[in-house]
């Protein structure tokens, strides 16, 4: 990624978290109202914990924005932190009056024991602040400025819950994108099928009596994207690729799929493939097996991207560990934490898709401001209707 630059800090009980973006063009209308609706999509869901009660993430825009339009310049987004109030002593930059009890006993699953080793922290704490999915927040406010850029050309990008734990939606075969969308944005889980939605709330509700969590599987899709993002010329440069490298760095994600994903390694080339046509001047395709990329580049279908989630490793029924001092068998430390954060990683995936997209659509057109992107956009659909 080169066009559309992004990197965030910030640790979970820390003061704030924090976001910086490079490349975004001038004259793009960016208010933080663009950026909070998805900030508090990503808080809902049913199974979150209490962290969610504490916080009403809002994002402020520090920098690069002027009287409602991009500058072209750096924008730096914050998001504070309300929980850091409870954590004064313990957490933040000063030197702590007394050391605060130390996490010492890394919960299977999560970075606590690699990175504690890897850094030399004996206290597991320095590594969780920032492993801890609280980092999604900035992910999801920097894909809010990605989608903001997306929407002025017409590309939107939206995420659906598809399974949790061994519940699986179905209703959303039989749907189009429009009602896919808004019947996602309904519902407590983002998940557009009603009835395996209450089957799922149980399922949650069940877990969190066992003491236990539970994952599934999110699929984004991204419609309005034009033909010819990403390439087949070079590896990194292929879109597929790309995608897949954003979805897997989002934390407790262990599969990627795009189109029909691994299905397609189990039926025959003739039900994979999808056949081309063409109407009204235009190329069109029969399915959309593909997921919209063929070579590693767009090919006007829409893209689908499916990520699976585990469960989250924060165990109220601790799996064993080790003291990290003692060396003796010890339950994994419990810290409040969520039941199951599928719905909100479906968000955090929408921000992500849209990132890649974005930087992919800078790529490919360029321009300083909105006005010649746009421009670049028009004079190369022309090029394609006159092929
Ligand atoms: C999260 C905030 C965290 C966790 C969760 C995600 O807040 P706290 O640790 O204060 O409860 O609820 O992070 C994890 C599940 C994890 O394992 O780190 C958030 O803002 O999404």
């Amino acid at each position: 990624m080169g066009h559309f630059r992004w990197m965030t800090a910030g640790e979970s009980h820390g003061p704030g978290l924090v976001a910086l973006i490079d490349g975004v063009p001038a004259g793009l209308p960016l208010a933080a109202a663009d950026i909070d609706d998805a900030l508090a999509r990503r808080q809902r869901g049913y199974g979150r914990g209490g962290r969610m009660k504490i916080e009403t993430d809002r994002v402020t825009l520090q920098t690069g924005v002027r009287g409602g339009e991009t500058l072209g310049a750096p924008i730096a987004l914050l998001v504070p932190n309300k929980d850091f109030e409870s954590w004064k002593g313990r957490m933040g930059p000063e030197p702590f009056d007394s050391p605060p009890e130390p996490v010492v006993r890394p919960r299977p699953g999560h970075a606590d024991l690699a990175g504690g080793l890897k850094y030399d922290r004996r206290d597991l704490r320095d590594i969780l602040e920032r492993a801890s999915a609280r980092e999604t927040t900035m992910r999801v406010a920097v894909g809010g400025v990605a989608r903001t850029l997306l929407r002025a050309l017409n590309i939107e990008v939206f995420a659906h819950v598809v399974s949790i734990g061994d519940v699986e939606a179905t209703a959303h075969r039989e749907l189009d994108p429009h009602t896919l969308r808004l019947r996602a944005r309904a519902s407590d889980l983002s998940c557009a099928d009603p009835e395996a939605e209450e089957r799922m709330k149980e399922a949650i509700h069940t877990a969190s009596h066992a003491g236990d969590t539970l994952g599934g599987v999110f699929e984004v899709i991204a419609t309005g994207v034009p033909i010819g993002l990403g390439s087949h010329v070079q590896w990194d440069r292929k879109l597929d690729g790309r995608i897949a490298q954003a979805m897997m760095c989002i934390q407790a994600i262990k599969g990627v799929e795009i189109g029909m994903g691994f299905e397609a390694a189990r039926v025959r080339g003739s039900q994979v493939h999808d056949p081309i046509g063409f109407e009204a001047g235009e190329f069109t395709r029969a399915s959309n097996g593909a997921g919209g990329l063929e070579g590693g580049i767009t090919n006007g279908q829409p893209l689908v991207v499916r990520a699976a989630m585990k469960p989250i490793a924060t165990l109220r029924k601790a799996l064993p560990s080790v003291h990290v001092d003692s060396k003796e068998p010890s339950d994994a430390a419990f810290e409040r934490s969520d039941i199951c954060a599928v719905a909100a990683a479906s968000v955090v995936g929408e921000a992500m898709l849209a990132i890649v997209l974005a930087d992919a659509v800078l790529e490919k057109f360029g321009g300083d401001s909105l006005k010649e992107l746009k421009r670049n956009v028009d004079t190369y659909l022309a090029q394609l209707k006159a092929y």
